[in-house]
């Protein structure tokens, strides 16, 4: 079958992986590290009709990119000659590498493949992402998520004021400073620097705090009315992030870490937060994405994304109860025509496929893994 229209599924025929370390613009101080470059890991796969899908990942650490560069060789190895659609395929690889454990950097590996299947099969149709998934490329209303890492306030404010450049209307700060005075003061800071506007602030923990401490700041902070308040606790500790999400008035965010539309449906049924928001990396690609967006709307709840925002626009696009997605730039360095902001929103890509095209030139400068 070549002539695009491919009913049965897609022959994959080779596999490219590359690991870069892309430079920040802004710094990003969190609770567990200080991020100054981020590794990506970018993703080539060509099928039999001779159409290249793609997408890339954030690794948290280069050896993460090592690792899902490995499981993704053998999960092609897997797939070779068969003709298959990104469920089959996530069905079948999730069983062969069930006893390894469909977590950490295998489901990242897998949910790669799975975003880069998809991308070969919107530009085969030669639709945007999100018209093949039932909807069309939208603006988005989004975050900036870019820098506001835990440094001073002075910094801070300087940070927040620059941020406010991209014509976004609301940022991220991140929290988790020693003491809860700190906290308010690193909050203040960028509060008075974007003064006068209708700026919602998103507060980010990344996992900091006990949930004793975490009720006694969160009473404080939702006094300062911010809009939510992210992984103040343990990502995985939902008995304990459901009591606070009772005792604070405050939206509770999390999700980054869920482990596939099995991890978004615990913590749901354990009403563990407010409001969800996923990594496509972590959820499993699309088809992870798609599960997870259908539970979230049965029951209701505003979903965001987590990084990688080329896809996620698409996504978002799909999802029923669609709230932020999460404005970054890293992927600015690698892509041909990176994301726009017009008008306070972002624009979702209205190339065939999800809109990701690797600019060779810059991508040659960068350090890889
Ligand atoms: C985050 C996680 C990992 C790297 C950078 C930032 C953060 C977020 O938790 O939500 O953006
Ligand atoms: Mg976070």
């Amino acid at each position: 079958m070549t002539n695009g229209l491919n009913a049965e599924g897609q022959r994959i025929r080779s596999l490219t992986t590359r690991g870069v370390m892309v430079p920040l613009k802004f710094t990003l101080g969190t609770s567990a590290a200080i991020v100054r470059s981020v590794p990506l890991l970018l993703v080539d796969l060509l099928n039999e009709d001779g159409v290249t899908g793609r997408a890339y990942a954030f690794c948290y650490r280069p050896s993460g990119a090592v690792a899902m560069s490995s499981h993704l060789f053998e999960a092609v190895d897997l797939l070779k000659d068969k003709n298959t659609t990104p469920l089959e395929a996530m069905q079948t690889l999730s069983r062969q590498f069930a006893l390894l454990g469909v977590t950490g950097t295998v489901r990242m590996a897998l949910s790669l493949l799975d975003m880069a299947m998809w991308d070969a099969l919107a530009q085969m149709q030669r639709v945007p992402l999100s018209s093949l998934l039932g909807s069309s490329p939208k603006s988005l209303r989004a975050y900036d998520s870019r820098g506001l890492g835990l440094m001073p306030p002075d910094l801070l404010a300087k940070e927040a004021t620059a941020l406010l450049e991209s014509g976004l209307r609301a940022v991220k700060l991140r929290l988790g400073y020693p003491s809860l005075f700190e906290d308010l003061a690193a909050l203040s800071a960028v509060r008075r620097s974007i003064a006068g506007g209708d700026v919602a602030i998103m507060v980010d923990y990344n996992q900091a705090l006990t949930s004793t401490e975490a009720i006694l700041r969160g009473r404080e902070l939702e006094k300062e009315g911010i809009y939510w308040l992210e992984e103040p606790i343990a990502h995985d500790d939902y008995v304990a992030s459901a009591a606070m999400a009772r005792e604070l008035k405050v939206p509770i965010q999390i999700g980054e870490n869920f482990n596939g539309p099995e991890g978004l449906l615990r913590a749901v049924n354990a009403q563990a937060s407010d409001y969800v928001m996923v990594d496509v990396a972590r959820i499993g690609g699309v088809t992870g994405w798609l599960h997870a967006a259908g539970i979230a709307a049965a029951h209701g709840i505003e979903m965001s994304s987590h990084l990688m925002p080329e896809v996620s626009t698409h996504l978002l696009c799909a999802t029923p109860t669609a709230h932020w997605l999460e404005y970054v730039d890293w992927a600015d360095a690698i892509i041909e025509e990176p994301l726009k902001i017009r008008d306070g929103l972002v624009v979702t890509s209205e190339r065939a496929g999800s809109g990701i095209v690797w600019d060779e030139a810059r991508l040659k400068r960068l350090d890889t893994i």
